[in-house]
């Protein structure tokens, strides 16, 4: 009976924490939540200076704290700046239309500060070192690993979670230190992307820096790199002069990477020429979180899934043509894998 009582006591608590955590996200996307009603998905209505997307950095530092930030000077090294301004994101020739990718349209936004480069594992250390935080995959205890990274051993032992992706295998005890599993570590791997990291673990380690993540919006006229209407950060030819710009899958999907580009997983963040922002890999390497709700219709401000941009080094043209500016996905904000990552970003 005693112990029944706990039990249920337990249950009761969890679930106000789960309801408190949530708040918390809420609330804070609230801050935010007008930015993607006006500039993800609404068509040409700017009309004056109160349609302007402005996000406060407030919003965000007062929900995880270091105990003192640094200026808006300081936190911004090795972030770019893109000034305010009227920008066109989206396309009126998606390839995948059931994903929101159209149509083109105007958004206007005020200066901000991106990451250069994605959020490193050498990085996320010095987080999780001075915090002690925790990441949502090591709580659940597994994580999605992509099988053709694993052992044939170890991969024949895995049931197949995803039927229509049975390449996505569920690892028990995958992590960020532990990219393929338990006896996967770092080693060398210091100046690649963090992965198997949620949305809450990106949005958490952002804001202890005193950063956020970017809106779409943001993040898609960052990848824009200041050209107008192109698919890729550097323009329409993937392969420019023969010299790839990007971590993504080369032969035949999912059995035979050809990894002309030079990588089989990730590469590292300093890897691949930088776009006119002087921001590397917003395409391929790793999935990058946004802090925008999941829509293909308006901006809405609350929603089950998170939105994520620029594909990975599993995205191949003949499944996964998503290493396209324009391009769009989703996740729910607990989900972790090995091609997921994040950088941050910063009001001015
Ligand atoms: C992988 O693809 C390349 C290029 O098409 C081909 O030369 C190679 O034989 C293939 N390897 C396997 C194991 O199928
Ligand atoms: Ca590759
Ligand atoms: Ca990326």
């Amino acid at each position: 009976m005693r112990s029944l009582r706990l039990l249920v006591c337990a249950f009761v608590l969890l679930a106000l924490y789960r309801v408190a955590r949530s708040f918390k996200y809420e609330h804070s996307n609230q801050q935010l939540s007008h930015c993607a009603q006006r500039s993800n998905r609404q068509i040409n209505k700017l009309k004056d200076t109160q349609d302007h997307c402005s996000v406060t950095n407030d919003a965000v530092s007062r929900l995880y704290t270091k105990e003192t930030f640094d200026s808006v000077t300081d936190r911004s090294k090795h972030m770019s700046k893109v000034d305010a301004g009227t920008f066109v994101i989206g396309t009126d020739e998606p390839i995948f239309f059931a994903d929101g990718e159209g149509p083109k349209r105007q958004v206007y936004l005020d200066s901000f500060y991106i990451d250069e480069q994605e959020v490193s594992n050498g990085e996320f250390t010095a987080f999780v070192d001075a915090t002690g935080y925790r990441t949502e995959a090591e709580s659940f205890g597994d994580s999605f690993v992509f099988g053709g990274l694993l052992k044939k051993e170890v991969r024949s032992k895995v049931p197949v979670a995803v039927a229509q992706a049975p390449w996505w295998l569920q690892i028990k005890n995958a992590d960020w230190k532990h990219p393929e599993g338990p006896a996967s570590d770092l080693a060398h791997r210091m100046d690649h992307p963090v992965v198997h990291v949620s949305w809450n673990d990106a949005f958490a380690y952002c804001a202890w820096l005193g950063k956020r993540l970017p809106t779409e919006a943001e993040w898609e006229v960052a990848c824009r790199g200041g050209l107008s209407d192109r698919l890729y950060p550097w323009g329409n030819n993937l392969i420019p002069n023969g010299r790839y710009r990007a971590n993504i899958w080369q032969g035949d999907f999912p059995s035979n990477n050809t990894k002309e580009d030079g990588y089989e997983s990730t590469s590292p963040v300093t890897e691949f020429p930088p776009n006119k922002y002087g921001l590397r890999n917003m395409i391929g390497n790793v999935w990058e979180w946004t802090f925008d709700w999941w829509s293909v219709d308006s901006g809405p401000s609350h929603g089950s899934d998170k939105v994520k941009k620029g594909g990975s080094y599993l995205c191949h043209k003949s499944y996964c043509f998503r290493y396209r500016c324009a391009a769009r996905s989703q996740n729910t904000p607990d989900t972790s894998s090995g091609n997921l990552g994040f950088r941050c970003a910063l009001s001015v």
